[in-house]
């Protein structure tokens, strides 16, 4: 683990020790020059990036199924019919919903590897938990067999096919105990330029009630503003990062839910089932009624290729280990 993964202290709010982590690792943005040139950024790959910053820049399209044509497009296209006919319902209902559910994705066989690779990992020690103490960060670098699960040809096509272009995965997080997360939209953690370029895949590793923490969600608030550092009080400086920036955050979303009387859902998931989420849909996780229950699970954020990806609280860019260079179509585009 990285030295700003479980570090919890003051370095964490100056911008210049994010500049110094980028120039470091250097080798993980190059992917970035291509990128900036291409959407006329003029800046350094290692200085902060910001929500500020891009939205001065030419305004581009919006992934397919978010434009106000998606429900006409969707039933143009021939690749839909080759879906299973209950994951074409749910893609179809993608526009107005902003999630899918798949249940019983994963098998219990699948499910129970993912678990006992966790338990491996941990008691190696080459995972261990970042700085909240709820999440296991990046587990999949350490285990092939993670991998394949990121991989799944069937789970990418259906990413692929609501994004409209390639994905590439960017992170997991495991959980072992519910995250007890506040609302939140995972734009504010992982933002892209053009927005709306990121797709959360959750899978269950165990069923999930109230008691545990079962994950929730406010259906169709994919579709209003992305709420962005800009959007609110952020307190952040041209040096520093603003002191609670992310409480302000939460705060401005719990306002947003209040003022657009959004009403949440659970999902109380069986062992296996996927949950797949829009990059603005938001989510997060139940108190947990009772402590010592555990609530295994893993998320794959996944961000589409060659768009700008960033943390926009941090100002941070995404690091990538390898950036895929080639086009690794998995289908034929309609
Ligand atoms: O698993 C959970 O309870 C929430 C996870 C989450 O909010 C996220 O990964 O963005």
């Amino acid at each position: 683990m990285g030295f700003l993964d479980k570090y919890t202290g003051k370095l964490r709010s100056y911008k210049a020790v994010y500049v110094l982590h980028n120039l470091i690792n250097y080798k993980k943005l190059q992917h970035n020059k291509l990128l900036y040139r291409q959407f006329q950024l003029d800046k350094s790959i290692f200085g902060p990036i910001s929500s500020e910053q891009l939205a001065q820049l030419p305004p581009q399209p919006s992934p397919w199924l978010d434009r106000p044509t998606a429900l006409q497009e969707l039933q143009q296209s021939k690749k839909l019919s080759t879906f299973p006919e209950h994951i074409q319902q749910q893609l179809k209902a993608w526009p107005e919903q902003g999630y899918l559910i798949l249940q019983k994705f994963f098998s219990d066989e699948i499910a129970d590897t993912i678990n006992s690779e966790i338990d491996r990992l941990l008691q190696q020690h080459e995972v261990g938990f970042n700085y909240t103490n709820k999440k296991i960060m990046f587990a999949f670098k350490h285990s092939e067999a993670l991998k394949n699960v990121l991989y799944t040809p069937e789970l990418l096509q259906i990413l692929q096919f609501i994004l409209g272009r390639q994905v590439i995965p960017f992170q997991t997080i495991n959980f072992l105990k519910g995250s007890e997360q506040k609302a939140h939209s995972d734009s504010i953690h992982m933002t892209t330029y053009p927005l709306g370029n990121l797709l959360a895949a959750w899978i269950a590793l165990e069923d999930t009630t109230l008691e545990n923490g079962a994950l929730f969600y406010y259906p169709g608030s994919h579709t209003l503003p992305y709420v962005l550092s800009k959007d609110f009080d952020s307190g952040s400086t041209t040096f520093r990062i603003g002191d609670n920036a992310y409480k302000k955050y939460e705060h401005k979303i719990e306002s947003v839910i209040q003022e657009q009387q959004l009403q949440k859902k659970n999902f109380f998931a069986k062992k296996g089932d996927v949950f797949i989420w829009h990059a603005n849909l938001l989510h997060g996780g139940n108190p947990v009624l009772n402590p010592q229950l555990t609530r295994k699970s893993m998320v794959i954020h996944y961000y589409a290729k060659d768009v700008i990806c960033y943390h926009d609280i941090t100002q941070r860019p995404a690091h990538f280990d390898t950036y895929p260079k080639a086009e690794l179509r998995m289908f034929d585009e309609d």
